[in-house]
């Protein structure tokens, strides 16, 4: 069996694994562990010297090789390209995707200086799995330099629709890219679709059948797989937490207030602005609920060298501080705002002592939260997710109480009905809802994405 070789913009080292908030490191760690393995991207660092090489490190079966940014690359293809071109055109938001040649051409060296610095690291029967957005071009450079081994890439964010995408000057070459690989995942039917409508009406590919294409000379295998949680560790988190009943946020403050939980990375495709002006509708119009409810919204801050992230800390700021300042009262505030990150367990501890998970973002690849919220439910008493239609994960939980996040009254309204849902009721749609997350694990997501793309060539 050939080992594993991830690529992806970020690497985990393994060293504490309980340290590790993110579930995905962890799993794509345990399988590297067991195939054997090879682990490259960015180490996070900005290179102090000209030309850095990686950093290897051995753990076990597993190679750890890190490089840092120089200070251009870091602008131009980090924050430039990938973070100002491509994510936000990925998440619909062409009003602030800024396209420049200069961050392009960065990117693409970017890529090609990966390639160059894994080419040593690789042996003849690997599998290599790429990820994310900020690494689309890798394969084909790998092709280029002769490997012909089984690639695949999966997508964490969405696939956004061909008349969107190709407002991207280079959206012909950046799809002919995802075609080097022989496997390309995405999460929801959506995204492929939209993938599809591209290589049918702008790349003049075609359809093979069972979930073959063929397009730029190549034929490849796309398909869904749908990112999941370690369901089973928020459900024993969960249980725990209820048993110490100490919630560090939530233990001092009055037992008769009902809190609505928002964990987000501080991003505007999380819809953070459109959730509070919406929870500000629901205050105006149901003001029996004036000192009862508390909106706890978890935002670490991300990205702080782009500038609209910058602009919109500002804004989300400004909209929480007139909120605030217009309902609150000597002994209420409505917003509870928190800019860190937290720990795993005491997420779950916010998430279980939560009547509503609030996730309402305008555009999400999938949204872990949303399923982190439910798995963490009591489910003798659980509380209702309030889900937008845009998240990747609303396809998997039809039983959340869907809203569209723009429509703010629609969403107070939600608000008003998961705050009054009846006890059955929501044991109901929270039994649905976990079953489907006790099946669709991020264990087989991994093993589902690496048993299809051990079967390549599909030719
Ligand atoms: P993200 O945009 O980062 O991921 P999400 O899927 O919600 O969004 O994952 C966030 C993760 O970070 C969750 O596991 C959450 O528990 C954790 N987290 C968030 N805030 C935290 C905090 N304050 N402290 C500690 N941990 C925190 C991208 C895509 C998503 C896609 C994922 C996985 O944008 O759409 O679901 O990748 O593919």
């Amino acid at each position: 069996m050939g080992r594993l070789v991830v690529v992806s913009n970020r690497v985990s080292v393994a060293t504490d694994r309980k340290a590790q908030a993110g579930g995905l490191a962890v799993a794509l760690q345990d399988a590297l562990q067991q195939k054997g393995g090879v682990w490259f991207g960015w180490s996070g660092k900005v290179a102090t010297r000209p030309d850095p090489e990686p950093v290897i490190r051995q753990d076990r079966k597993v190679t750890y090789a890190t490089i840092d940014l120089s200070r251009k690359h870091y602008a131009e293809y980090y924050n430039g390209f990938a973070n100002r071109a491509l994510w936000p055109l990925f998440h619909y938001r062409l009003d602030l995707t800024a396209f420049s040649k200069q961050n392009y051409s960065s990117y693409l060296e970017v890529n090609k200086l990966f390639v160059g610095h894994l080419l040593p690291l690789l042996k003849p029967d690997d599998l290599i799995w790429v990820h994310d957005y900020h690494l689309i071009p890798l394969g084909q450079e790998l092709r280029q330099a002769g490997i012909d081994r089984p690639m695949g890439f999966f997508l964490h964010t969405p696939f956004p629709a061909m008349e969107i995408l190709t407002a991207l000057p280079s959206h012909r070459a950046i799809v002919q890219a995802l075609c080097a690989y022989d496997l390309v995942g995405f999460h929801t039917e959506n995204d492929l679709r939209a993938f599809l409508d591209y290589i049918v009406h702008e790349a003049e590919g075609g359809i093979m059948g069972n979930h073959l294409i063929r397009a730029f000379g190549r034929t490849l295998r796309v398909e869904i797989f749908p990112i999941g949680i370690d369901t089973e560790d928020f459900e024993k988190l969960g249980a725990r937490s209820a048993k110490t009943k100490k919630a560090a946020l939530l233990h001092n403050l009055p037992s008769d207030r009902t809190w609505l939980i928002g964990v987000d990375r501080l991003d505007y495709s999380k819809g953070l602005v459109e959730r509070l002006r919406a929870f500000e509708r629901f205050l105006e119009r149901y003001p029996d609920y004036h000192g009862k409810v508390t909106l706890v919204q978890i935002a670490p801050l991300s990205r702080t060298e782009v500038p609209e992230y910058m602009d919109i800390q500002h804004e989300l700021a400004a909209e929480i501080g007139q909120l605030n300042g217009r309902f609150a009262d000597f002994d209420w505030v409505p917003i509870n705002y928190l800019n860190r990150s937290f720990k795993r367990d005491q997420l779950v501890e916010f998430y279980r002592g939560s009547r509503i998970g609030l996730i309402t973002p305008l555009r999400d690849g999938m949204n872990l939260v949303a399923k982190e919220y439910v798995a963490a439910q009591d489910s003798d008493d659980p509380g209702v997710l309030v889900l937008s239609r845009f998240a990747g994960a609303a396809r998997e939980l039809p039983e959340a109480l869907i809203v569209n996040p723009f429509d703010l009254d629609g969403v107070a309204d939600a608000i008003r009905r998961a705050m009054t849902m009846p006890l059955e009721e929501r044991k109901e749609r929270w039994k649905a809802m976990i079953e489907t997350l006790r099946v669709n694990t991020l264990t087989r997501w991994r093993e589902s994405f690496l048993e299809a793309l051990g079967q390549a060539p599909y030719e």
